[in-house]
């Protein structure tokens, strides 16, 4: 559906790619002048930011991953002075740091704009009442769909995450039009309704926009049955901006990428090389505008493909296909992202565990449950009395709430009682089923 605040999303293709071109070039010669891991990995690999004459030459530049962010933190990827930078959001890293993002006012403007264009695109306009559900403070996912409702003229309620029986008040009384929460957080709050006796299907809700952690077309189908709403995928990452990289439109085929700010390529993430439309590999993500903290070539971890076809609603917009899954470890709980690195670094910091553990991850009534099981040490089950075992427990679950900002079952096991792997540990186990 074609509005004027998403011209863009309808460009002509040579069009597009003249903008992606100008604006390539500027963001790796902003890049090469002001951020020092960038202008040394660009040397090291004898790239020069003049052999950048058009978007196809992206191909050029080296990667970047999550580790960068990690080992420059917090601020040593800026291309801003700090007097220029007016918001600062952080995510996990892999250890105990979170890593850092940072934006301009210009920054600010174009994800607002970004995240506006995904909600025009489910057809979402002024007038809508917006109950967004994604975590306000350092999450990228409150303050990002919030700017994404204002300048679009909705009427946004900041209500965050959390308390269902309010969040369902607060729908029926305020006559919501739109969500905005985790999927799973959505069948939660329909399990709340029908425990309350409220038929969500007789309240005017009938946009919700569900992303920050993997869905599948099963679960779109429930909770479009169970709501009578029509349930839209957004996609989006911290280190390029939150939410809004990509967004679904009416079709419901694959999320269209705002190419024109956020350029996508996919790669095989073993190789490394670049794959044609229509394979499915790693998504790598450019940020072709963002003045504060250029992110070139960032290796998202996350698998899909680009769906070659054009797209019926007539965007011009390359598409994804929904994200199936990652090439790393990294969990999604609550919408919270989790590294069992941090998990392990908070278990090592405590005496009397062994370097042994399991982490289980089960969703029940729709919430993610995580357990975690510790190995006890043998000295320390000389000394078993309850208190003994009860204040180690404790520790260790506040050892890992302190990293991952979230509280876990602990369990405590006996000494020798988990398993033990010859090669790769296999740590996790993700019982869910998405
Ligand atoms: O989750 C930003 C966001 C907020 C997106 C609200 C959408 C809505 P991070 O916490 O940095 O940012 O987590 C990013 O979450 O690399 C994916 O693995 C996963 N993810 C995000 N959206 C989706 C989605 C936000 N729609 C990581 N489907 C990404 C599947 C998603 N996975």
């Amino acid at each position: 559906m074609f509005h004027p605040l998403s011209s863009m999303d309808f460009l002509p293709q040579d069009k597009l790619r003249a903008i992606q071109t100008e604006r390539l070039i500027n963001i790796v010669g902003r890049a090469y002048e002001r951020v020092e891991l960038f202008r040394n990995r660009l040397n090291e690999n004898g790239v020069s930011p003049l052999d950048i004459q058009s978007i196809d030459d992206i191909a050029k530049l080296p990667f970047m991953v999550k580790a960068d962010l990690r080992d420059t933190y917090p601020f040593g990827l800026f291309a801003s002075p700090m007097s220029d930078i007016v918001r600062l959001h952080a995510s996990s890293g892999t250890t105990g740091k979170p890593i850092v993002v940072a934006y301009t006012q210009a920054d600010l403007d174009v994800w607002s704009e970004t995240v506006m264009r995904a909600f025009l695109a489910y057809g979402m306009t002024k007038g809508d009442v917006l109950q967004n559900c994604y975590g306000y403070g350092l999450f990228t996912g409150g303050l990002g769909a919030h700017q994404g409702g204002e300048a679009l003229g909705a009427t946004v309620l900041p209500v965050s995450t959390g308390n269902s029986a309010r969040q369902l008040m607060l729908m029926k009384d305020f006559g919501v039009t739109a969500i905005c929460c985790t999927p799973s957080f959505f069948l939660h709050l329909l399990d709340t309704a029908g425990e309350q006796g409220v038929d969500v299907r007789q309240l005017p809700l009938k946009i919700g926009a569900f992303g920050a952690e993997p869905w599948s077309e099963a679960m779109r189908q429930k909770i479009e049955e169970l709501s009578g709403i029509k349930a839209y995928d957004i996609y989006g990452l911290s280190e390029i901006v939150g939410p809004g990289v990509g967004g679904e439109c009416q079709c419901q085929n694959g999320l269209h990428i705002f190419e024109d700010h956020y350029y996508p390529e996919i790669i095989d993430p073993e190789t490394l090389e670049v794959l044609p439309d229509g394979e499915e590999g790693e998504l790598v993500l450019t940020t072709l505008s963002k003045q504060a903290m250029p992110i070139i070539r960032y290796r998202t971890r996350d698998i899909t493909k680009i769906i070659p076809e054009r797209c019926e609603c007539g965007r011009t917009l390359r598409r994804i296909a929904r994200i199936s899954r990652r090439s790393d470890d990294m969990l999604i709980i609550r919408g919270v992202n989790v590294f069992p690195s941090q998990i392990e670094t908070a278990i090592l910091s405590i005496e009397g565990v062994a370097p042994y553990y399991e982490i289980i991850v089960t969703r029940d009534d729709n919430l993610d449950r995580m357990e975690v099981k510790v190995e006890i040490t043998d000295a320390l089950l000389g000394d078993d009395t309850i208190k003994t075992l009860e204040t180690l427990q404790k520790r260790i679950t506040a050892a890992i709430e302190r990293i991952i900002n979230i509280r876990v079952k602990v369990t405590l096991v006996e000494p020798r009682t988990l398993e033990r792997f010859d090669g790769k540990a296999k740590r996790v186990k993700d019982l869910r089923k998405i």
